[in-house]
């Protein structure tokens, strides 16, 4: 009888149903089922059964969260009846995602199987001040901190934090877990962290273990314990070095000023930026393959601006891409500020910090009080159709450089505004309220993309169709939630002004099929994740192939390698850009082409970096190009 009700509250979970988690639940209390076994044998055995099928490939985030929704659901029912005498504490675990970064799904799956594991977790959320994660360790004895970070522009505090940890005596009380896509073992190890893992499950195992050889709380939180700690670290503190406070990008920028103002271009070349490139979409004979390594907000620091008037001050934003297309002469220049101008019009709240790329916060609570806005003065796309307006004129009169527009397509809109994770959940729960709210942010952003094209105000326009991401939603979701949208409302507009579809994507396994196959899309630009190859990533060999005769591929050299100023970190990005450039030329050429490529880098180059790797990317195409050009392709 107890096992049939551990079966049915795991496949409960499994299916994702809340009610009848919590129906089982009270069941399992009236038949005097221990609550704890429960919750162990049932409710956390379902949500091992969908994170194994999540990592297999056969489960998606919306199918995750609903069925963490029933966990919790059930675990509100049994929870409070669990014997506290006698019984161990659970350990607490700190769990975030840090300062200046807002990604959270990755996060909250790790927080469920913690959760699921048996584990109190306290959860500060996302874009979490560094000190908090102490604070809050502090106020609660904890075992754990488990810090999340998807960007290698914030990876770097989680260092900071547990330097915190080592100042005020605490790095040996507890447990130092650090995870997210860019963070490797290596990383863990070299910052001082206990351990990373690959994946929620991964992590929540090895927790279990490594909190169960944990000495006592009470000795790990002893004062002569922290006092002990804080000499023993002092040493170690004072030996690391004290980090350089130069403003990176300013200062490569001025060097690579000063070497244009005394040598000017060096290389004379035969064609001109607008026509290498259209000639490149076309598949026409070009002297070289275009470059443009995606260098957006990182071009602020030719005009030495900050982030938030890269953002907000069109005169700046324009500066900005002229300096930069100037000054590295780049191909083309892709309007890419953030993800939430779109969002912003609709009443999202979004942070700008001073020098970070703004991001959306503060969601709405109502999907129906959702009214669709005018583009008109004192909107936020308004005003980046008029900044990218400035920024095309300017580069295409004094440059020749085109200047690609760029906004978030129909469900980034919305879940910028309602937060990812509701919506995701949503799709399963509430479909109809949320295709109801795609419609409304189709509404917009259909008029937005219109506007730029009436206004003149860019040479193609580029949207950032994000969520074609089979690591987060199938191909069926993805067509029902924006792929619908996209193809009947959308692509139209582009047709009545007779200009190219463009997407940037910088996801994992995309439903390529149907964003490049079904929209007729002519220039995309693609992420490639080698580590998730088995799991559908794809690169330029994969893809031309399949896309060649119909669209322009843009990728794939690793943005994150941008961040690395060092002289081998410089070598590794010429050795990449020219694998790349030769790669990609064969394979044209095997596929009976000569020219469909521009080389970029899989997503926007970190905007806090240094120039020195997007000058070298350049400067290695524009090197070797040619001469690949004709000894390849002929
Ligand atoms: Co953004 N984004 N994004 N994004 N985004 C990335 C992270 C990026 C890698 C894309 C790329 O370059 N190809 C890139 C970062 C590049 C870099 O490192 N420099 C990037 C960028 C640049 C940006 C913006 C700056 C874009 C812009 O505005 N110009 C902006 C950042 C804003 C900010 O944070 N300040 C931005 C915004 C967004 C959205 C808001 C639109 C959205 C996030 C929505 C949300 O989370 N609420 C978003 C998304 C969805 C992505 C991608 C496509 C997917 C991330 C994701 O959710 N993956 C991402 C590309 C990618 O990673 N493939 C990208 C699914 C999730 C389940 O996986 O979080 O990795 P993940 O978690 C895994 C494991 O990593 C592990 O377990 C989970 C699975 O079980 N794990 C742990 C996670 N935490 C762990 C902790 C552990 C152990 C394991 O121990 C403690």
């Amino acid at each position: 009888m107890t096992e049939e009700i551990f079966n049915k509250l795991a496949e409960a979970v499994v299916s994702g149903n809340k009610d009848e988690a919590v129906e089982l639940s009270n069941k399992a209390l009236e038949e005097g089922v221990d609550p704890y076994e429960a919750i162990i044998e049932g409710l956390a055995k379902g949500m091992e059964i969908v994170s194994d099928n999540y990592e297999k490939g056969t489960a998606f985030v919306p199918h995750l969260l609903i069925a963490s929704n029933a966990m919790y659901g059930g675990m509100d029912v049994l929870t409070p009846h669990m014997k506290t005498e006698g019984a161990a504490k659970p350990s607490n675990v700190v769990i975030g995602t840090v300062e200046g970064d807002v990604h959270d799904i990755g996060k909250n799956l790790v927080k469920t199987m913690m959760t699921a594991g048996g584990f109190n977790l306290i959860d500060l959320g996302h874009d979490v001040p560094l000190e908090k994660f102490i604070e809050t360790a502090k106020e609660n004895q904890a075992d754990v901190i488990s810090m999340s970070a998807l960007m290698t522009t914030t990876m770097v505090g989680m260092e900071k934090v547990i330097e915190m940890l080592q100042e005020d005596g605490l790095r040996d009380s507890l447990i130092v877990m650090v995870g997210g896509a860019p963070i490797s073992e290596e990383f863990a190890e070299a910052i001082g962290a206990d351990k990373t893992a690959p994946d929620a499950l991964h992590a929540s195992h090895w927790v279990k273990d490594a909190v169960s050889e944990l000495p006592p709380s009470e000795e790990r939180w002893s004062d002569e314990k922290i006092n002990l700690s804080k000499i023993k670290y002092r040493e170690i503190l004072s030996k690391k070095k004290v980090k350089s406070k130069t403003d990176i990008g300013l200062e490569t920028a001025r060097q690579i000023i000063d070497e244009f103002e005394s040598v000017g271009v060096k290389t004379k070349e035969e064609m001109s930026h607008a026509d290498r490139s259209l000639a490149a979409m076309a598949d026409k004979k070009v002297d070289r393959l275009p470059v443009y390594p995606l260098a957006c907000g990182v071009l602020r620091k030719f005009a030495d601006a900050s982030y938030k008037d890269y953002a907000l001050d069109p005169a700046k934003f324009a500066e900005s891409a002229f300096l930069g297309a100037k000054y590295l002469d780049l191909d083309m220049f892709v309007g890419l500020i953030d993800l939430s101008a779109t969002s912003a019009d609709f009443g999202c709240k979004i942070k700008y910090p001073e020098d970070d790329t703004p991001s959306s916060e503060g969601h709405l609570d109502d999907y129906e009080k959702l009214e669709v806005p005018d583009v008109k003065e004192g909107t936020r796309a308004y005003e980046l159709i008029k900044a990218s307006k400035l920024a095309k004129d300017k580069l295409n009169k004094e440059l020749g450089t085109p200047f690609v527009g760029f906004h978030e397509g129909p469900l980034l809109t919305l879940t910028q505004l309602m937060g990812a994770d509701r919506v995701l959940m949503d799709m399963k729960t509430n479909p109809d309220v949320v295709l109801e709210a795609v419609q409304k942010c189709t509404d917009y952003i259909c008029q937005v993309s219109e506007v730029f094209f009436e206004e003149d105000a860019c040479d193609a326009l580029c949207i950032d169709n994000l969520w074609s991401n089979n690591v987060i939603m199938g191909e069926d979701d993805y067509w029902k939630f924006d792929g619908k949208f996209v193809y009947d409302q959308h692509l139209p507009i582009f047709k009545k002004y007779d200009q190219p579809y463009i997407i940037h994507n910088c996801a994992d396994a995309v439903h390529f099929d149907t964003q490049i196959k079904k929209f007729g899309t002519a220039l995309y630009s693609y992420a490639y994740y080698e580590k998730s190859k088995d799991k559908g990533s794809q690169n330029y060999a994969d893809l031309i192939p399949k896309y060649g005769d119909t669209c322009c591929m843009m990728g794939e050299v690793n943005p994150i390698e941008f961040m690395d100023n060092s002289p081998e970190g410089i070598q590794k990005i010429e050795n990449d850009t020219e694998e790349l450039l030769k790669g990609v030329l064969e394979t044209l050429k095997e596929n009976g082409m000569q020219s469909k490529y521009v080389m970029s880098t899989g997503c926007e180059v970190p905007p806090g970096g240094p120039l020195t790797g997007v000058k070298a990317m350049v400067d290695k195409v524009k090197e070797l190009g040619p001469q690949f050009q004709k000894e390849i392709i002929g």
